[in-house]
């Protein structure tokens, strides 16, 4: 039986993968940092009802002898290093905890793979964030990286030290650079979500103002579960490369709230206000990305449209309130 490990498994992202994994029929182990709240991690898998079919390994990384016991044990072929300190606005106020793991993180996997020498295939879960201050008005493989936060540098390092480890080493290692996914198990801090937990609060009576910060920045938004189905394949190539994973469209914050408050019945000028406290030190405005290479060589498209996206995660964040009223 195919295996592999995941590391972030307890994410939105490593949620996904994991139940991807194990409908194409692999032996799916997951990397499990220690917590004082074990009775709420692994909430996702809970509620994508596999959490009985993963194994979970105890593991941190930060902490390379983890790795390498957790590689020791588990013996896989394939690596899915998804663990970062993901959230951008955090890593302005801890960028050194951002930098060993968003950034060191990866090279210490990359070296368990060395020292453990099992040839296991890796897979770096890059960010569109490198871009950042964007080069060219459409970003592909070759646009120029220009990171414009902490986590954007630690994940550009991460970046290189994939690509410089498969060049040195001969490692069978990918990064994929996916523009921002979202789903109904999105993060809540994240401004997708925020939105339309905020939308369902509103719509049930449970608040009445939803603050946020820079309406004006665009993302090219894609749904969590189509760009999962991007990492797997690209670990089935014969060949390691880098790929864009994006929609090709992009959105402004304001027109995502305009369309999930809409779906609601809403208006979302009548409750979205604006705060100068949610605004970041250093804003990405825009980003767009152009994964034409993912659809030639990976034979990759997106399924979801944005409209059927938020409203998925509008229908379950309303879900999720009134049972918790109940
Ligand atoms: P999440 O924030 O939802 O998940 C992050 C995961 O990393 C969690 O499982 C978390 O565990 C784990 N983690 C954090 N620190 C450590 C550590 N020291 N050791 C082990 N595990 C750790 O992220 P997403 O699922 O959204 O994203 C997955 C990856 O893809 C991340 O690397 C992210 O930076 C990157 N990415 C995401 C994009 C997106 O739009 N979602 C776009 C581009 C890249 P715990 O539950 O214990 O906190
Ligand atoms: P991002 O996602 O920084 O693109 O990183 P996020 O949803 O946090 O922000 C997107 C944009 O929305 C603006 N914004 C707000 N953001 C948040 N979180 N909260 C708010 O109240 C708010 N108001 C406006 C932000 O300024 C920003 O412009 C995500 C993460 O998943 C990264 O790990 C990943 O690498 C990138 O996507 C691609």
């Amino acid at each position: 039986m195919p295996t592999c490990l995941i590391t972030g498994i307890t994410g939105q992202d490593g949620a996904y993968l994991a139940q991807h994994m194990l409908q194409k029929g692999y032996r799916v182990a997951g990397l499990i940092r220690r917590s004082a709240s074990s009775d709420v991690i692994g909430e996702r898998l809970r509620w994508l009802g596999i959490i009985n079919d993963i194994e979970l390994v105890d593991g941190d990384l930060i902490d390379i002898s983890s790795l390498i016991r957790v590689l020791q044990k588990i013996q896989p072929g394939e690596i899915y290093n998804l663990a970062a300190q993901s959230f951008v606005a955090t890593s302005w106020h801890q960028p050194l905890l951002t930098s060993e793991v968003t950034g060191l993180g990866a090279t210490k996997m990359l070296e368990a793979i060395r020292i453990t020498g099992g040839g296991a295939r890796f897979y770096q879960a890059s960010s569109s964030e490198m871009y950042g201050l964007i080069q060219e008005p459409e970003q592909s493989e070759k646009t120029p990286f220009y990171p414009r936060s902490p986590y954007a540098v630690a994940k550009l390092y991460a970046h290189w030290m994939t690509v410089n480890y498969r060049e040195s080493f001969g490692l069978h290692a990918s990064s994929g650079i996916l523009f921002n996914h979202e789903s109904p198990l999105r993060g809540i801090e994240f401004v997708t979500r925020k939105i339309t937990d905020g939308v369902a609060r509103i719509k049930l009576g449970l608040a009445k103002e939803l603050p946020l910060g820079n309406l004006d920045a665009q993302r090219d938004w894609g749904h969590a579960r189509d760009y999962v189905r991007a990492m797997a394949l690209m670990l089935q190539q014969d060949k390691p490369e880098d790929y864009v994973i994006a929609t090709g469209k992009t959105t402004s914050i304001r027109e995502f709230c305009r369309i999930a408050f809409s779906y609601a019945g809403l208006n979302y000028q009548d409750h979205v206000v604006t705060r100068s406290d949610l605004m970041r030190p250093a804003e990405v405005d825009v980003l767009l990305g152009d994964a034409g290479k993912a659809r030639t060589k990976l034979g990759w498209v997106p399924e979801t449209s944005l409209e059927a996206m938020v409203a998925e995660m509008v229908d379950a964040d309303l879900a999720r309130h009134r049972a918790r009223a109940a």
